[in-house]
């Protein structure tokens, strides 16, 4: 990752010589503004500058998912031959959850993802998941929009399957791998139904280790349980190589969800949640304000929450072009 000082932006000209050299390839320029995309000041220039994001050809984009050592970081990693075989270029995110069961992604994926450090067409990332979003990292939106430009292929993102931040990936990807490794439990967990309902595509991982097939069977049959749709369900052995490339024909010909309207309304539902999230914290004079007329007027809970979201989108509106 970039060192701190190079968050800072001088002005809009050193972001326009950047910007160039990210449109002309150079990955030391494409790094640099993933890490800008941190920064909420800077993403209203990076969306304008990206605005014409849909006349690209597009990106397969991928997420995998699943609790922590379900095996994705090295799944992923004996995906990517498979995917350059095919002749594609492949960019990979890693949302590290600082997970003290792994002991933090980070230094993890980059030993379990070691592949052809020396091949431009493979682009490894990690990313920090700040606190309060749990697998998911803030600001993924912008940095698959970054990585679609760049031209990549396709690109997966790793997360750790947890809460209902992990469950809106759905609406940033065009598909969703869910990894459930085989279980000593009697029955698939309920905090994994959630994630069951958004997954494309589930697979069992460590698919060598006993209760492989056990766990499969199951998941059969949860999934034929009505109300869930029907969908494929793999097993697959990272470190026996058995069932990737199913796997990967199967990812080829998912369906894009990106492409459904509804998905890229609810995509700009959160950014629109992003906005007033941020003005929430930015504009605590204001928030102090209504709170003291909600006691004043004694507003219920939906009334104060309705003039809280109404001021924060007027001053919103205020400062915006
Ligand atoms: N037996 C077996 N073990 C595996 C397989 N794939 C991964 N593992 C092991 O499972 C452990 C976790 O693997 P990771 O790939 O780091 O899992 P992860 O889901 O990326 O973990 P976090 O990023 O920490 O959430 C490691 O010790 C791997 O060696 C597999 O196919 N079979
Ligand atoms: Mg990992």
């Amino acid at each position: 990752m970039a060192p701190a000082t190079e968050t800072f932006l001088r002005d809009e000209k050193d972001l326009s010589s950047i910007w160039d050299a990210y449109e002309r390839g150079d990955r030391r320029a494409l790094a640099r503004l993933l890490t800008w995309a941190e920064n909420p000041q800077y993403r209203p220039m990076l969306y304008q500058r990206l605005r014409s994001r849909t006349q690209q050809p597009g990106s397969f984009v991928l997420a995998i998912t699943g609790s922590p050592g379900a095996g994705k970081s090295t799944l992923i990693g004996k995906l990517l031959p498979g995917i350059r075989q095919r002749g594609h270029t492949v960019a990979v995110l890693a949302c590290d959850p600082r997970s003290p069961v792994s002991g933090g992604a980070l230094l993890g994926d980059r030993i379990r993802m070691p592949v052809m450090v020396e091949d431009q067409g493979v682009y490894i990332r990690s990313l920090a998941a700040p606190p309060g979003r749990q697998g998911i990292a803030e600001n993924l939106d912008i940095r698959l929009a970054l990585l679609e430009r760049f031209g990549f292929d396709w690109i997966i993102v790793e997360t750790i399957g947890v809460g209902q931040a992990d469950v809106a990936i759905g609406d940033l990807v065009d598909c969703v791998t869910l990894l459930i490794p085989p279980e000593s439990g009697d029955e698939i967990q309920w905090e994994k139904a959630g994630l069951l309902e958004v997954a494309d595509l589930v697979v069992v991982s460590k698919g060598d280790l006993p209760g492989a097939g056990r766990t499969a069977a199951q998941l059969q049959q949860t999934l034929n349980l009505p109300g869930f749709p029907a969908k494929p369900i793999l097993v697959v052995s990272a470190a026996k190589g058995t069932g990737l490339s199913d796997l990967v024909q199967q990812l080829e010909t998912s369906p894009r969800r990106r492409q459904q309207e509804e998905s890229q309304a609810r995509r700009l539902l959160l950014l629109a949640q992003e906005i007033l999230a941020q003005r929430f914290r930015e504009r605590r004079e204001l928030v102090a304000q209504l709170m003291e007329m909600a006691r004043q007027q004694g507003w219920d809970d939906w009334q104060a929450a309705s003039q809280l979201a109404r001021g924060l989108m007027a001053n919103h509106a205020a400062d915006s072009p």
